[in-house]
């Protein structure tokens, strides 16, 4: 099979993250050809360092990476066509897959979330001009929905760096992150620019539970290296994709946001606090709320989530930050926070779903 993955990069990282993700998986696990288009590689280079964004056409771990924001080539479209977020293939394309005698499986990838409604629009065809047919793919966490994206040998990795504190030592050593001290819990903070971060740094470093907070590039730059009271800060680089699930595994509590992070996060198994991408009219509360109906954690641990995304409460913040700090909340959080991971595992992962999808849809056409 050959797909092509068109990736416009909004902001951020996330639409690339997942896009990456997906086309290696395609190409690793399916052995499938891809091609992945992608609108900002200087986007890419950061998580996929190999990457060089000066180059029109390149070759990253197996997957053809084309940069888009040239004309299009004219390259005749594979068996399978993945738009990722709507974000529209150039028409010129669209009109060659319209000219194949069997034109390619068309794929919308949509954004993650947990509200009830996935499920029933999850695979849905929606006509397109021409006749061809595009179908909504979207990830979640029940089996009635696309899933998660999970690499094969991802939960053995994670587990192998967990029973490993020599290799755990090794790798944070290895990012210029200092051991974390007897006692003292590694926590990673990755959040958009309204979380309150002063009040996280404040409520830590005035509670007794030692803890030393790693901040990537851009993120709180107000929060300087140093230590205060209990809190140890430390500005670490931003990482290929691979080191950030290890740092993420790494954590005993990790602050993410967006998407493909928070979802990385659940993988590493240990507590997280989701900053949620804000949308308009406020539509990522019910996102964040449908997500907490699932997440098993203790209550003030599911207080913490909604107030630190400034929803009610947010007053309460540096209470309940103390709260799910404490051990009495930390320790089942933790475990939780391992049942679920547990849980999600169960489910078949995205790239093999979508993979499978387009098979099907691929043999039933005549
Ligand atoms: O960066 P994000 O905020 O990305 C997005 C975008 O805002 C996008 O428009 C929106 O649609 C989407 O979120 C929901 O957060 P996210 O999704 O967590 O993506 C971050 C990516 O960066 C993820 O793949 C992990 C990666 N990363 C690294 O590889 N190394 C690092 O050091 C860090 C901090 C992140």
């Amino acid at each position: 099979m050959h797909a092509d993955i068109f990736c416009r990069v909004i902001d951020n990282y996330g639409d690339i993250g997942v896009c990456w993700r997906l086309a290696r998986q395609l190409r690793r696990e399916r052995d499938w050809r891809v091609r992945l288009w992608v609108d900002d590689l200087h986007a890419m280079a950061r998580l996929v360092p190999e990457v060089d964004p000066r180059l029109p056409a390149q070759r990253a771990d197996g997957v053809d990476v084309v940069d888009w924001t040239r004309p299009a080539p004219p390259l005749p479209p594979g068996d399978v066509v993945i738009e990722a977020f709507a974000c529209d293939p150039p028409a010129e394309f669209v009109q060659r897959m319209r000219d194949q005698v069997r034109p390619p499986v068309w794929i919308n990838l949509e954004y993650l979330s947990a509200e009830d409604w996935v499920e029933n629009c999850h695979a849905l065809p929606s006509p397109q001009p021409g006749g061809l047919r595009k179908y909504f793919f979207f990830p979640g966490f029940t089996p009635a929905t696309g899933g998660l994206l999970r690499e094969r040998d991802l939960l053995p990795a994670r587990d192998a760096l967990q029973a490993d504190p020599r290799e755990r030592a090794a790798f944070l050593g290895g990012i210029g992150l200092p051991e974390p001290l007897a006692g003292e819990r590694l926590l990673t903070l990755f959040c958009y620019a309204d979380a309150p971060a002063t009040v996280l740094a404040d409520a830590l470093a005035a509670g007794d539970q030692p803890a030393l907070l790693a901040i990537p590039p851009g993120v709180a730059p107000y929060l300087a290296a140093g230590t205060r009271g209990s809190l140890r800060v430390a500005r670490i680089p931003f990482l290929p994709q691979p080191d950030y699930d290890r740092l993420l595994w790494s954590a005993d509590l990790n602050f993410v946001r967006g998407e493909d992070s928070f979802v990385r996060a659940q993988w590493a198994g240990r507590p997280l606090v989701w900053h949620i991408y804000p949308q308009a009219e406020a539509a990522h509360v019910d996102k964040l709320h449908a997500w907490l109906r699932h997440y098993p954690a203790p209550a003030a641990a599911r207080e913490l989530q909604t107030a630190w995304n400034g929803d009610a409460g947010a007053s309460r913040l540096p209470q309940l930050l103390a709260q799910a700090l404490s051990s009495a909340v930390f320790e089942p959080w933790t475990r939780a926070a391992q049942d679920w991971s547990g849980a999600l595992a169960k489910q078949p992962d995205l790239a093999s779903n979508l993979a499978d999808f387009c098979l099907a849809l691929q043999e039933s056409r005549p």
